[in-house]
């Protein structure tokens, strides 16, 4: 510990830490703009500069030291001064749409400059214009709302170990962007959208699909059906000023019905499913195919991209189960229209989904069944909380409703997907009852839960030793795989989620003030994941092979699982 004073006042505090760690510990809020605790402490944006003893220029207190004596001073009129004219420098370049702004009241920029009390913008003349660029299906870029703060760079590249973004051009010219402004659909972008959430402004956001979803939904030759992917329930509430984790199942499906969509669908469900073909393909592959393990998990879109980008000889690994969000479109639109007797091209599948990745796994050509698309639009949290907004429906305190037959029951297992950790989870208690005939006398593999970026572990199923790993941030995965081709490692099994956290985690959720990234969104994804995995504890049927509407399906329509018509409907391919 080290002796120093902020602003007169003597504190003691660790030694090494930064002047703004120092000052948020002791309460005193130092504002930041470019700073993320852990992945980006550069000092670039000036907004954090503090008055040091002895020193005759101001300094980024994000990276200048504690150390024994140091006398800090946080709230002078040199330091006030400072921090305005950074902010306003960058306004003066800045596209200030905030009436029309995608982060219109959730924007930092915005937020600062009424927090310094800034109210005109001296500096006139001409506005530099970087253009836009939307030309893939899930992630648009607004570079004239970029304030190079490099916050998504950060993440891209610690986080994510994609490396999509850099700094090009110099000078006032400087932009952060994709090597020649390519689009993201051409570099090694997997769309998860992790930059999204790091972005403190308007700069980056999803493609909306708000409007497609509205227009289908007023047109009466349609029937709209939504399915909500499982961590939407403990994730959406908090948009509405409840909770962080708060489990708000009901009032989300009345919301879904108030909003005129016809029906309502867990994707849950279809998680339980994922679960009974991919817990076979493990089996089967343990037995017959010991040459294709590790079996990879594949129901994350964004880890599968990262698969395809960066590690195609590894693509036979992949389960060859689509993702649950997937299987729910196709289910709607073959055996769901047969039994209720609908025309399919009147169906319109609208996905809410935590997460950007989906908008772009939607949209894979071989994503289809008997020729229709199996998802048609996939609306972010975010963006169904503006639907929600738009129409001035009371979230916190609707009442409840049920989600519509038949994908209305689902296990514990097929809720926990929504965690890292939780799919494996659900496949080991589905694959001990596959191997060994009986359930497992305690469902719950503490192992696998927590948010520790890479684990490796074992389970024991009947006289079979199973060896596992899971990560989540591919950068973890990235070391999994490379541990498994070095053989350093050895697992029969690897789930893959490409945000931190898995989908509580997802770049679709909310933004929350995310100025300290690495313990405030660590302390959100615990709050979101022990919700699922409470909800699981409570639940009479938490294994997927035990839910009844499975049981259901494959009566009516799969046969078994990895039949030939769970193979046509349920199973893809890859593309290196
Ligand atoms: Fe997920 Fe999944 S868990 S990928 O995180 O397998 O998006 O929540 O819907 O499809 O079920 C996301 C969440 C989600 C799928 C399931
Ligand atoms: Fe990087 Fe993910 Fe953003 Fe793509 S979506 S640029 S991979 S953080």
């Amino acid at each position: 510990m080290v002796n120093i004073t902020i602003d007169d006042i003597d504190y003691q505090v660790p030694e090494g830490i930064s002047v703004l760690e120092a000052a948020r510990m002791v309460h005193i809020e130092i504002p930041s703009l470019c700073y993320l605790k852990g992945i980006n402490e550069i000092g670039a944006c000036r907004v954090c500069v503090v008055e040091i003893e002895g020193i005759n220029n101001l300094q980024a207190s994000c990276v200048y030291p504690v150390r024994e004596g140091l006398r800090i001073k946080t709230n002078t009129e040199k330091v006030r001064k400072a921090r305005k004219s950074a902010v306003t420098l960058l306004l003066s370049n800045h596209h200030r749409e905030c009436l029309t702004c995608v982060r219109n009241l959730n924007c930092e920029l915005q937020n600062l400059a009424d927090n310094l009390g800034i109210r005109d913008i001296p500096y006139t003349g001409e506005m530099q214009d970087y253009g836009f660029n939307d030309n893939n299906p899930a992630i648009q870029r607004d570079y004239n709302k970029c304030i190079n703060c490099r916050r998504c760079m950060a993440a891209c590249n610690t986080i994510q170990d994609c490396n999509v973004y850099s700094p090009l051009n110099r000078g006032l010219d400087t932009i952060i962007a994709p090597a020649f402004k390519k689009d993201l659909a051409d570099v090694t972008c997997i769309m998860c959208g992790q930059c999204i959430l790091a972005c403190p402004t308007g700069s980056l956001s999803e493609k909306e699909e708000i409007s497609n979803v509205w227009r289908a939904i007023s047109d009466p030759h349609k029937i709209v059906i939504a399915q909500t992917a499982p961590s939407i329930q403990v994730t959406i509430g908090e948009s509405f000023n409840m909770p962080i984790g708060k489990l708000v199942t009901k009032q989300l499906v009345t919301s879904l019905k108030r909003l005129g969509f016809d029906k309502v669908f867990a994707t849950d469900v279809t998680a339980d499913l994922t679960i009974m073909e991919e817990g076979s393909e493990l089996v089967d592959r343990l037995v017959n195919e010991p040459e294709k393990l590790p079996l990879l998990s594949s129901c994350c879109p964004g880890w599968v991209k990262f698969a395809e980008n960066f590690y195609p000889e590894l693509l036979d690994h992949l389960s060859s189960t689509k993702s649950p969000h997937e299987m729910c479109g196709a289910l709607t639109k073959t055996w769901y229209a047969k039994k209720y007797n609908i025309d399919p091209s009147k169906i319109v599948t609208v996905a809410i989904m935590p997460c950007t990745a989906k908008k772009y796994e939607a949209s894979r050509p071989e994503m289809t069944s008997d020729g229709f698309r199996n998802v048609d639009h996939v609306l972010t949290t975010r963006e169904l909380v503006k639907m929600i907004r738009e129409v001035g429906i009371d979230f916190a305190n609707l009442p409840d409703s049920e989600y519509d037959e038949p994908f209305d029951q689902f296990s514990g297992a097929g809720m926990i997907f929504g965690a890292t950790g939780g799919v494996l989870e659900a496949a080991v208690r589905s694959a001990h009852r596959l191997i060994t005939g009986e359930e497992m006398s305690i469902p719950d593999y503490e192992e696998a839960r927590g948010q520790s970026g890479l684990k490796y572990g074992t389970v024991k199923i009947g006289d079979k030793t199973i060896t596992i790993a899971i990560a989540h941030g591919t950068k973890n995965a990235r070391i999994a795989i490379e541990d498994f081709k070095s053989g350093k490692k050895k697992f029969d099994y690897l789930e893959v989620m490409a945000c931190p956290g898995g989908c509580v985690g997802g770049g679709g959720q909310p933004i929350l003030a995310n100025r300290d990234y690495k313990y405030i969104s660590l302390s959100y994804r615990h709050n979101r994941a022990d919700t699922l995995y409470n909800i699981d504890k409570s639940k009479i049927i938490r294994q997927s092979h035990n839910n009844p509407r499975i049981h259901q399906i494959y009566k009516e329509f799969l046969g078994k699982p990895l039949s030939d018509v769970s193979h046509k409907y349920l199973h893809t391919t890859f593309t290196p």
